[in-house]
């Protein structure tokens, strides 16, 4: 077995250190966030993933995990550490962050010896093996690739589904040479079971910054599909189903925007690599940036006609079924809502906090008590569920539904005599008015 130092225990460095103990393998799991190892220490995972908080207890109780903050002397060394971008609105584009990355191989460097593995996995731009991380490595006069071996193997993993893919998707794994490739492909097979494929390590990164690109531009596709419908005054939701059932066909669904800490983050570094070439990429992530405030102006148009409406924001996450706030479209749409005045109830079916610390409402039927609309902005399992008198004995003032994600049977809402809008819903909301059934039990 190899004795394995993993930097970086966040959503993909946790999962994985755990899994390769599991697997046997001797792990130290190094993250300079002291208050992380003395919360890993005590067996608490920080992060909402189905099964990470068992692997990592039985990676624990195997023995082979250890948590630290600083690395140690290994056979293998992995870096996944945050990739975030660097956005100064003076200078154009966002640019690539690669101070984690730097101050990980720094810490390495020191420790390397003859024989040594080590596989950059942080989401990274084209080049970063080469060029940043191998001159670093290579500042004791090892060699890569004659002394040690150096490989890109990014994640492909789905938050929410993160312990199945690490074990199911292939993977693409880049070495600076064949045989770096080769021992990082080899480290996997001790848990990945998908289909391991190898190639150099810029084309490694690449094809992840493509996978991410490819997702989001498509994403913004859908958006603007959904514009193209209330400006014709159709359904995007069915025209998009009906597209749907063409053989190679398969086009997203519109949205508040893109949220997470991948597809919003890792076209820009595509962006960066060529900013000459990439044009529908810049294009792509402006629609989808463009999403919140167009939600915003949705909201005010439905509730323009009462003086001082009180807004309930439903999802604060930025995807269905996931605690994670960052970069959450969701937390844009109230914050654009908020500076033109409104007042806002957030609430949350998993996430407890805003990403600036303020805490969400806890309990939705006091979120939606006495609001004059409800806004939909994450399709949470519990908002998918929800029936039209959710909104408790008091009920909400005005029963107004914005559905962002078109995720709730509107008829049955229009049934209860809520006016039910979304984005892309032109005919829904025009030919189809909210019917009023008598004999229908009123909602609250
Ligand atoms: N979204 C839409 N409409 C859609 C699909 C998604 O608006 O039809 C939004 C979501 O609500 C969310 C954002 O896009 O705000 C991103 O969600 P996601 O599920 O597309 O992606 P992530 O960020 O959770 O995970 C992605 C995945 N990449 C791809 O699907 C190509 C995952 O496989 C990657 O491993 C992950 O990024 C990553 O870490 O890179």
């Amino acid at each position: 077995m190899t004795k394995i130092c993993v930097l970086g225990l966040g959503y993909i460095g946790l999962p994985s250190a755990s899994m390769f103990a599991t697997q046997g393998h001797e792990v130290i799991g190094v993250d300079v966030n002291p208050e992380l190892v003395s919360a890993l220490r005590q067996g608490e995972v920080h992060i909402q993933e189905p099964g990470l908080n068992m692997l990592l207890q039985s990676a624990t109780q195997s023995g082979n995990l250890r948590v630290e903050s600083a690395p140690e002397r290994a056979d293998a060394y992995i870096i996944a550490v945050p990739t975030p971008l660097e956005r100064h609105p003076e200078m154009g584009a966002p640019r690539p962050d690669l101070r984690h990355v730097r101050a990980a191989t720094k810490a390495i460097a020191p420790l390397l010896e003859a024989g040594n593995l080590v596989i950059l996995e942080s989401t990274s731009p084209p080049g970063t093996t080469v060029h940043v991380v191998r001159p670093m490595l290579e500042r004791n006069g090892l060699r890569a690739g004659r002394d040690f071996s150096l490989a890109y193997c990014a994640e492909r993993v789905l938050p929410g589904r993160i312990l199945i893919e690490l074990v199911t998707n292939d993977r693409i794994v880049g070495g600076i040479d064949p045989v770096s490739a080769q021992r990082a492909g080899d480290l996997y097979t001790s848990f990945v079971e998908g289909q391991i494929m190898m190639t150099d390590a810029t084309t490694a990164e690449t094809v992840k910054l493509m996978e991410n690109t490819y997702r989001d531009v498509n994403i913004a596709l859908a958006n603007e599909f959904s514009r193209v419908a209330d400006h014709l005054g159709i359904d995007v939701s069915e025209a998009i189903a009906l597209a749907n059932h063409h053989p190679r066909v398969d086009i997203l669904r519109p949205g508040p925007g893109v949220g997470g800490h991948c597809i919003a983050v890792d076209p820009w570094f595509i962006v960066d690599a060529a900013p000459d070439e990439t044009r529908l990429i810049r294009t792509a992530r402006a629609v989808n940036d463009a999403q919140p405030a167009r939600v915003a102006d949705l909201v005010a148009a439905v509730v323009a006609d009462i003086d001082h409406p009180t807004i309930a924001a439903l999802g604060m996450a930025y995807k269905a079924d996931v605690d994670d706030v960052r970069e959450s479209p969701s937390v844009d749409v109230v914050r654009i809502l908020r500076e033109r005045g409104y007042t806002v109830r957030a609430h949350d079916a998993l996430a407890r906090q805003a990403p600036d610390g303020t805490m969400l409402e806890a309990d939705l039927t006091t979120t939606l008590g006495g609001a004059d609309a409800m806004v939909i902005l994450t399709d949470h399992t519990m908002y998918r569920e929800l029936e039209p008198w959710s909104a408790g004995p008091s009920g909400m003032r005005h029963r107004r539904v914005i559905d962002t994600r078109a995720c709730i049977d509107g008829s049955r809402w229009q049934l209860s005599e809520f006016a039910v809008h979304s984005l892309g819903a032109g005919r829904r909301t025009v030919d189809r008015p909210p019917s009023t059934v008598s004999g229908i039990p009123h909602p609250i």
